[in-house]
Formats: structure tokens, C-alpha cells, sequence
């Protein structure tokens, strides 16, 4: 059996992505129409204000493929946009990954087929000893990510060494379970859904991936940063309150 017989679907954020979609979109369209029948492809517009969604709905006309919808929303977020997109799914595996395709395809045929072999949230990492980093991010943005992960590993995701790579994959049961409750719209929703996993008894899975890390970001280390991290503080006190309720629930 090969993992590409099994469903899935696969979730794209993009946020005021015209410049980019072109390249990326058919390369993720293929990559979808080569699973089981009922594989979907979900790009979830997080209301781009720029010409991203009519460029590509062209590239979706263009390409026949009757597997590909675009959601759009108003602008909330990444983590919004991830949520709403991935409580979608009704097959047997969902994951996502960004549409810049730092995680080339391939990486994330793996993470899909280890989901599956493991029944297990998978996420790409690159901070793991298989990792390997074809184009490296700025010295300033490589610090700032290793102090975001100290921080987030001292208060919710021990071990972890990278929480914030953007390819991760489930079972869609998983991901029904761990977005139940899920609240944070940024960034930091990565961190909420991986703090969710361990804390439900869910196997996290970190893989090293091949990366690359494309210049044309839009998350701004200063600005997004301090954002981030006042999410995790808010994420660890949800998690205390909900610590000591059920403490209580299971009483004396
Ligand atoms: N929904 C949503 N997606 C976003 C937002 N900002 C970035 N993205 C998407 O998240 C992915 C990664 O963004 P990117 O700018 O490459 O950031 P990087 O993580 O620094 O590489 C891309 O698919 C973006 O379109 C946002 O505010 N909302
Ligand atoms: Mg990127």
C-alpha cells in the first residue's frame, strides 16, 4: 500500500500572497490530485486586501482539478485560518503547510505517511538532527526563534524543539480533538495545538525536514514576536486554570 492511496486533506493559509500564489498553487494542486479521489486541497483566504484570490482562481480554472476550494474570511490570522480550514476535513489525514513551500512536497508525503503509520500529530521541524537547511533564515531571525523556543519549551511543549515549522500532520480525528479547544488566531496557534496534544496524551512526533527559507516573509520578528510570546503566556494560564479544574473535577 502506498500512503498516497489513503485520504487526506491538505490546508493552505495565505494572507496577501499575489506574488507568490503563481508559483505555488499548481505545484500544490498536483500534488493533491495524485491521492485517493476524495483528497481535497483547502486554501483559506485570510482576507487578502491585494489580487491573491482572483490569481488564483484562474490557476484553479486552468488546472481542471475539481479536488480545490478556496475559503475566504476576514482577516484574523494565521492560526484562524488554519483552524477553520482543518475542522473541514472528513478524511482520513489533514495537515498543512505554508504556501511558500519552505517544506518541499515531498517532506510532507513523509510527514503524512509516518501520521499514518504512527496514528500520531506529526510536525516538521528544523531544529532536529535530520534536518536539513537548503536556505537559512537571517542570524536575527535564527536567535529570536531559539529564544521563542526556550521559552515555549519551559512553559508548554517540553521537548519540542521546534514548534513552529509549517507542516504539520493528523489523523483528521486528531485534529477534531486538539481544536476542540482552540482559541489562539497568530502565530502562536502552533504552540496551542502541540500543548493540546501533549497535555490530551496525544503522540507528538517531531521530523526533521529539508527547508528553505524564502525571503519574501510577512512575519515580522519584533512586531510578531512580542505578540507571540504574550499568546504563550495567556496559553499557560488557560492551561493552569484548566490544570486546577481538573484537579477539582476529580475530587478528593
Ligand atoms: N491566514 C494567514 N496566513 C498568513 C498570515 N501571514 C502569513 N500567512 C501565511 O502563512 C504562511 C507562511 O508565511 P510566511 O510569510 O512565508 O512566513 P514565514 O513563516 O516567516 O516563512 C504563508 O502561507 C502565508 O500566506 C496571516 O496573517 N494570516
Ligand atoms: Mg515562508
Amino acid at each position: 500500500m502506498t500512503i498516497t492511496s489513503v485520504s487526506m486533506t491538505l490546508v493552505v493559509p495565505m494572507y496577501n500572497e499575489e506574488r507568490r500564489v503563481g508559483d505555488c498553487a499548481l505545484p500544490l494542486i498536483n500534488f493533491v490530485e495524485n491521492w485517493s479521489s476524495d483528497s481535497r486541497l483547502i486554501f483559506v483566504d485570510d482576507g487578502s486586501s491585494d489580487a491573491t484570490v482572483e490569481k488564483l482562481n484562474v490557476i484553479i480554472d486552468e488546472s481542471g482539478s475539481k479536488r480545490v476550494s478556496v475559503l475566504r474570511r476576514p482577516h484574523e490570522g494565521k492560526g484562524s485560518a488554519l483552524r477553520s480550514g482543518l475542522l473541514r476535513a472528513d478524511t482520513e489525514l489533514a495537515g498543512f503547510c505554508d504556501l511558500d513551500l519552505a517544506t518541499p512536497l515531498g517532506e510532507l508525503q513523509r510527514l503524512f505517511a509516518t501520521s499514518y503509520s504512527h496514528d500520531a500529530l506529526v510536525i516538521g521541524s528544523r531544529s532536529h538532527a535530520d534536518a536539513q537547511l537548503l536556505r537559512r533564515e537571517s542570524k536575527k531571525r535564527e536567535l529570536a526563534g531559539r529564544a521563542f523556543n526556550r521559552f515555549v519549551q519551559m512553559l508548554l511543549c517540553p521537548g519540542i524543539r521546534d514548534t513552529q515549522c509549517g507542516a504539520k500532520v493528523a489523523p483528521s480525528r486528531i485534529w477534531h480533538r486538539i481544536l476542540l479547544d482552540s482559541q489562539e488566531n497568530g502565530f502562536a496557534w502552533d504552540v496551542e495545538v502541540i500543548a493540546a496534544a501533549l497535555w490530551a496524551g496525544i503522540r507528538v512526533l517531531e521530523m526533521g525536514v529539508r527547508w528553505s527559507h524564502d525571503e519574501r516573509s510577512k512575519v515580522n520578528v519584533s512586531r510578531d514576536g512580542v505578540s507571540m510570546v504574550l499568546a504563550v503566556m495567556k496559553l499557560k494560564s488557560r492551561q493552569l486554570t484548566r490544570g486546577r479544574s481538573r484537579v477539582v473535577a476529580a475530587g478528593p
